[in-house]
């Protein structure tokens, strides 16, 4: 299978799917015998970036980071996802801009927030309403929508599996896979 490294780098609001798809995506490719590796909260918010919060300055760093830790697993030949909502435009393209033009691929996981809010799984949003979490994406802090993702999949309308196909379908069409 393919050695060279690749970033598939999922944006979107919270609640919009990004971790579900990501964990779908790579249970299809880690099935196709590609190396993967994933990088969420869970496992990057808290550890390397620990001491990093919600503020404006903190999401750039915790996505300069994140950006720096995907090239070193594009260089290790790792196919990796990375789930944040990485939501200023200017910081995705920083993280862009560390890899060939072919080895990261933009995912704009597009949820209408009033249906992230709706599903709302951790309550989060609610609190956010309420004043309980200060500079919440979407309620009191901003989200930057790709203009020009590689892969644009609305899950608003779309099941988890119609859109874990359109990514396979982008991958295989663009000669990835
Ligand atoms: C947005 C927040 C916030 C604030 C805590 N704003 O749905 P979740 O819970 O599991 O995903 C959200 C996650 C966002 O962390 P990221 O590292 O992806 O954000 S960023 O890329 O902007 O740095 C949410 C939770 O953390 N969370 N407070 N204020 N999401």
């Amino acid at each position: 299978n393919r050695h060279r490294g690749l970033t598939i780098w999922f944006t979107g609001l919270s609640g919009s799917g990004k971790s579900t798809l990501s964990v779908a995506l790579e249970e299809r490719l880690t099935g196709m015998g590609c190396r993967t590796y994933r990088l969420d909260g869970d496992n990057i918010r808290t550890g390397l970036n620990r001491d990093l919060a919600f503020s404006p300055d903190d999401r750039i760093e915790n996505i300069r980071r994140i950006g720096e830790v995907a090239s070193l697993f594009r260089d290790a030949g790792i196919i990796n996802l990375t789930a944040f909502i990485s939501p200023y435009r200017r910081d995705r393209e920083m993280a862009r801009a560390l890899a060939d033009e072919h080895d990261f691929v933009e995912v704009f996981v597009d949820a209408p927030l009033e249906l992230c809010e709706q599903r709302d799984p951790k309550g989060l949003y609610a609190k956010a309403r309420s004043g309980a979490i200060p500079n919440f994406t979407g309620i009191s802090a901003p989200y930057e929508p790709p203009e020009q993702p590689e892969v644009h999949l609305d899950t608003g309308t779309n099941s988890l599996s119609v859109c874990v196909d359109q990514l396979v379908a982008f991958l295989v069409r663009n000669g990835y896979l």
